[in-house]
């Protein structure tokens, strides 16, 4: 790491066993979350070989290990969608707001969220690994699986509510013991991250502890599906922010140091984040198009405000491309692009998230066209979605997170990374084997061949006559090159987990703090109108709250008043 910048350090720590609780707890958090990726990942390059042509579901060793092509896509669905972002997250946004703010918080509380959340999981793992829950991730209704999957699930969401309420009242009450002071920048985007997460996370939590419990428990005669995908995609979309949010937070607060430059402006990075809290919610119809018995108006109204909240990542995609450029002159850059060469590429930390967000230009412009209802109809349900989010949620996410494990792991433990080449190595394979996937995806999806579908299977002939045959073997080719780099990355990250700690890692690894150019200022009355107007987040909180229920409400309140309730199906 260059320190051409005096940066931010963190508080100094009093309680030097309080301090390794925590750093404990974090890892205990980012572990889980990396076993969950692993078995998640191991299972897509199947499913990328399935939409090479390629069945390997009939094999003697899938079979003995996966019911059915579906059951497989539900774990990885779930696996690493929901429960390797989840863990996470709130590892990772606990950790960095108490030692930005050097705050004590209730330990025993904590640890009992993180035993809850893995409760949840290992509760809804049960039902999932029997064949008893092979609903895809977005659990749609009429499909219906055992009560405790649903319970369970219902368990994980809940206890992430309680990092939220955590987070929450320790800022609350630094503010309360520090009147006047301007929140610090990594705690401000936590904070908003977490509040958006509430706002956000309301609609599946009526779905299943007011619709899919009760239902599945035999208690209602039926469940309204439109109703419930509703629900679904209240959170749905937004969830999509808490999976990026966190991400974003070290490519604002971090990926400048770790290339020697500086975080360019701290009073826009927290306009980005307001926006996020009270935009990214009220969007959800974007996913509903085709859906009948909700009127166009709405439909219409969602698309628009899905647009705004292009914004806020288009701020971050300008801001955070300066930083960079800031860095890379820092280091004798020169030139219109020429700087771009002399930007620290072969350090994995660093060229893991740049690849991310690279791959997040274009996964951020496929997101445009999918919300634009004219070209919705053309690419919804086709294998160009999950083009779309493989290279969002797949990369802009993950390989962040991979990144950042590399020295997040270090400095929670004292241990030290084995191989930078190797780390690079299964960086940069995932960057080229994603890019792959996604251009192999999308194109296929052009042609209408459908997501979510054993067409290697059960759909050749369909799709014999058309030119799909090179999207098709770029696909097959990308899970290959996927699982090379998976190997690769679990390798290095099992190694350094099993590897003897060296040092308390607060010092070889510190908390990659950035400096900025055009900082937010301690105090809020020599603050700028823009940093006094975005610190009152609670105020905003409560907005972002009632802008969801104003764009849901009208839709809600109609399908409640006109329910059609089905029977369950269990089709596996
Ligand atoms: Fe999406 C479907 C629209 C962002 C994930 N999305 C999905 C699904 C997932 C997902 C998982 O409107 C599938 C759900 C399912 O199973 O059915 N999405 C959008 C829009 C955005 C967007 C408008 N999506 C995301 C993010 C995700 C994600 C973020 C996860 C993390 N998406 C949709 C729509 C659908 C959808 C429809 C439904 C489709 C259908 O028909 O079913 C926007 O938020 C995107 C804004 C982003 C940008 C890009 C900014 C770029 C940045 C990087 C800058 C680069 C730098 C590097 C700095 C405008 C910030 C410079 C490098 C140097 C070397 C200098
Ligand atoms: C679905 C491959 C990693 C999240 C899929 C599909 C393929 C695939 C081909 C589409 C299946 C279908 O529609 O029938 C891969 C490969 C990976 C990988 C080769 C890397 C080795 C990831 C990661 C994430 C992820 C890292 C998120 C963190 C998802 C989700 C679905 C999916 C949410 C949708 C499941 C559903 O439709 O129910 N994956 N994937 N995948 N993948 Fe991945
Ligand atoms: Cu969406």
């Amino acid at each position: 790491m260059l320190d051409t910048h005096a940066a931010r350090q963190a508080p100094p720590i009093t309680d030097a066993a309080a301090l390794a609780s925590l750093k404990k707890l974090t890892q205990y958090y980012i572990v889980t979350a990396f076993l969950a990726l692993f078995v998640g990942v191991m299972i897509g390059p199947l499913q990328a070989l399935n939409y090479g042509g390629i069945n390997v579901y009939d094999l003697p060793i899938i079979r003995n290990l996966l019911k059915s092509y579906y059951q497989g896509l539900s774990l990885h669905g779930v696996l690493n969608a929901l429960v390797f972002t989840q863990f996470f997250i709130s590892g990772w946004m606990l950790y960095l707001p108490v030692r930005d703010l050097g705050a004590r918080i209730n330990l025993k509380f904590a640890w009992f969220t993180y035993l809850l959340m893995t409760a949840g999981l290992l509760m809804a793992a049960v039902p999932l690994l029997l064949n008893h829950a092979t609903l895809l991730y977005t659990f749609y209704p009429p499909m219906e699986g055992d009560a405790l999957f649903y319970i369970g699930a219902a368990i994980m969401v809940g206890s992430s509510l309680l990092v939220v309420g955590q987070v929450v009242l320790t800022w609350w009450n630094w503010k309360k013991a520090n009147p006047g002071r301007v929140t610090p920048l990594v705690t401000y985007m936590s904070v908003a991250t977490w509040m958006m997460w509430f706002v956000a996370s309301l609609g599946i939590v009526i779905e299943v502890v007011g619709v899919l419990i009760p239902w599945s428990l035999g208690l209602t005669p039926g469940v309204d599906p439109l109703l419930s995908k509703t629900l679904f995609w209240w959170t749905g979309h937004a969830i999509v922010y808490f999976w990026v949010l966190p991400a974003y937070i070290s490519w604002y607060a971090f990926i400048p140091r770790h290339a020697g430059g500086r975080t360019v402006s701290e009073p826009l990075t927290r306009l980005a984040f307001l926006l996020f809290l009270l935009n990214s919610t009220p969007v959800g119809l974007h996913h509903q198009y085709s859906d009948p018995n909700i009127s166009v108006l709405w439909k219409t109204l969602h698309m628009f405000l899905t647009f705004l909240i292009a914004i806020p990542s288009l701020l971050t995609a300008f801001s955070v491309t300066a930083s960079l450029e800031d860095a890379a002159r820092a280091r004798g850059g020169r030139g219109l692009f020429g700087w771009v060469t002399r930007l620290p590429w072969g350090n994995a930390i660093f060229s893991a998230q740049v690849l991310a967000m690279i791959s997040f230009i274009l996964g951020g412009a496929g997101g445009i066209v999918n919300a634009s209802s004219t070209f919705a109809p053309v690419v919804h349900n086709t294998a160009w979605i999950p083009g779309h989010f493989h290279i969002t949620v797949g990369t802009a996410t993950t390989l962040t997170f991979m990144g950042v494990a590399l020295w997040l792991i270090p400095h929670l433990t004292g241990k030290r990374l084995p191989s930078m080449k190797l780390a690079s190595a299964a960086v940069w394979t995932w960057f080229l084997g994603m890019m792959v996937f996604a251009l192999g995806m999308h194109w296929q999806g052009l042609y209408g061949v459908t997501r979510r579908a054993q067409i290697s299977a059960t759909a050749q002939d369909i799709y014999r006559d058309m030119p799909i045959a090179l999207p098709t073997a770029l696909t097959a080719i990308s899970g290959v090159i996927l699982l090379v780099s998976a190997v690769l990355y679990f390798y290095v990250l099992f190694r350094m987990l099993l590897s003897k700690r060296v040092d308390d890692g607060e010092v070889a690894a510190p908390i990659p703090y950035s400096e900025a150019i055009s900082p937010a200022g301690e105090n809020l009355g020599a603050a700028s109108r823009l940093v006094r107007a975005t610190e009152p987040l609670l105020a905003y909180w409560v907005l972002a709250l009632a802008l969801v229920l104003l764009m849901y409400g009208p839709v809600l309140g109609r399908m409640i008043a006109n329910l059609q309730l089905v029977p369950g199906w269990r089709l596996y």
